[in-house]
Parts: structure tokens; C-alpha cells; sequence
């Protein structure tokens, strides 16, 4: 009877443990890769829970580094540069037969904005947004955004957006926007500074300036002008600067317009180089074509 009761004792641990196995909480696993973003990119998590077919719900910590990214959901974002370190669970939905806990950490490097070899200006095609620009509108609510809704940018996904709704009648408002940019590491050398431009707005005005001092400027129209062969209807527009003893200038761009005009500003550049590298809209006996 002795024997019967140990053997029942063994039999209801055995059973316990293979429902326990059954159930089974130890193979569900979590598996998320390292994340490298540039500043100001985001990106969606994107999280394995394994065996497959199995689901979860997934919830994140940022234990540390909390300062260089923001996650929602499971929607990452790249504030800062730097590197944080993020725990990840991952838990049974909600009345699921199975039921588990697991986790994961991962690490999260957020890189800065770079551009390609020559190039001085950060950020010059939009795509990281307004970052690294200075941007100064009137009225200074206004704020202007790198959406391209229905027309496309010069390149990319993104480029400055000039059209900006203030009181939502769907019309856009009179444009007075500077944004401007502070480049060093520059060399005693002729500079082109230049951008792609399309739309219906007043002037394009471009500046370098040393301080106060204007180094070269140029004044450009925001609708009379010959786009360029397959350039999505941009106009390239560029001044030249020569530079003598300076490492550091600031670049402007001035833009303005009536209510309802609209416009796009994308790939604006600073390389070495002159005017000589716009590109150009072949000359055609047309009047009023400003390119
Ligand atoms: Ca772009």
C-alpha cells in the first residue's frame, strides 16, 4: 500500500510536470536583432516570438539611453546620437491556452546625419525632416513640414514643403520663410551653392554670409523659370562663392509668396564647384524663362 502511495505520489508529479511541459512556458522565446538608426529616422520594431505560430504581446523599457530615442508601441524613434539599451517582454494574449513570459534586451545606436563625400550642407534633401536646419518663419507659428503630398520630390521621399494651412480652409497662406544652415571646415576655394526648386510661390532668394556680411546672393523667381528634362518639374538654382581666408560661412535661403502658392525645396547643396555645374534647361527662343 506503502508502494502504491509512493507510485501515485510519482505518477501525479509526472503528470503535473508534462502539463506543466505541455503548457509549456520555457521554448517561447523573444528574439529582436540590434537597431541602427540615423537621428531622426524611425522605424517599427521588428520582434520574433518563437515557436512559430505563436502570439504575444509585446511591451518595451528603455532601460537605458533614454535620452537618444522614444519608442510608442512598438514605433521607434532616433532622437539624439548616442546608444540605449532596450528591454523587451513578451507575454500570452489575453485568455490564450498557452500561457508564457519571456524576454529580450537589444541595443538601439542612433547615428548622425552625414552626407556624401564634398558635401557640406546636412540634411539637404529633407529626408531627416527640418533637422539641422535653422528655420525662422513669419508668422513664426508657422511651421512648415517635408511631406510631399502629391508631387514628388526631387529626390528621396521628402523635400521642404511650402504650402502650409494655418486657419484650415484648405488654402495655403503667404509664404516668408528663411532657413538657413552654418558650414565650417571650408577651404580657400569657389563654392556652389545650389538647390532644386519647383512650384508657384514669388522669389527664391540665396545667400552666403559671413555674420553679417553677404559673400554672394542671388535672387531666383518661384514661377517663371524652365524646368529641367527629368527632374519632376525642378528648376536648379545656384550662386557661386569664392572664399578667401574663411573656414566657416552660413548658407540662407529666403522664400516668398502669395496666400495659395505652393512650392517644394529639395537637394540643396554646398561643394566645391561653379555655376557652370547647374544644370539647365536647354536654351529655346521662349520668353520669360528665367533658366
Ligand atoms: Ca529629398
Amino acid at each position: 500500500m506503502k508502494k502504491f502511495g509512493l507510485f501515485l505520489l510519482l505518477f501525479l508529479l509526472a503528470c503535473a510536470f508534462s502539463a506543466c511541459k505541455g503548457d509549456d512556458t520555457t521554448d517561447v522565446k523573444l528574439e529582436i536583432e540590434d537597431i541602427v538608426l540615423t537621428k531622426g529616422e524611425e522605424t517599427e520594431i521588428d520582434y520574433r516570438i518563437t515557436p512559430e505560430g505563436t502570439f504575444g504581446v509585446v511591451s518595451f523599457e528603455i532601460i537605458s539611453g533614454s535620452e537618444f530615442i522614444a519608442i510608442t508601441g512598438t514605433t521607434l524613434r532616433a532622437l539624439e546620437v548616442g546608444t540605449a539599451q532596450v528591454k523587451a517582454t513578451a507575454v500570452n494574449m489575453k485568455g490564450a491556452k498557452k500561457t508564457f513570459s519571456t524576454g529580450t534586451t537589444f541595443t538601439v545606436t542612433v547615428e548622425p546625419i552625414t552626407s556624401a563625400e564634398g558635401e557640406f550642407i546636412l540634411n539637404g534633401g529633407f529626408e531627416f525632416g527640418l533637422l539641422e536646419w535653422s528655420i525662422v518663419s513669419n508668422p513664426a507659428n508657422y511651421s512648415y513640414g517635408t511631406t510631399v503630398v502629391d508631387n514628388t520630390p526631387h529626390s528621396g521621399e521628402a523635400a521642404l514643403n511650402l504650402w502650409f494651412d494655418a486657419d484650415g480652409d484648405e488654402k495655403g497662406e503667404a509664404l516668408d520663410l528663411t532657413l538657413s544652415q552654418t558650414l565650417s571646415g571650408l577651404e580657400n576655394k569657389t563654392y556652389l551653392f545650389s538647390l532644386w526648386f519647383k512650384g508657384a510661390i514669388t522669389s527664391v532668394t540665396m545667400k552666403v554670409k559671413a555674420g553679417e556680411e553677404v559673400l554672394s546672393s542671388g535672387e531666383f523667381s518661384g514661377y517663371d523659370y524652365k524646368p529641367v528634362a527629368d527632374h519632376s518639374g525642378y528648376v536648379h538654382y545656384g550662386i557661386e562663392v569664392t572664399l578667401s581666408g574663411r573656414t566657416s560661412v552660413t548658407v540662407e535661403i529666403k522664400l516668398t509668396g502669395d496666400p495659395e502658392c505652393w512650392g517644394y525645396v529639395d537637394d540643396v547643396s554646398f561643394k566645391e564647384g561653379s555655376l557652370d555645374d547647374l544644370e539647365k534647361a536647354p536654351e529655346t527662343p521662349e520668353a520669360g524663362h528665367l533658366n
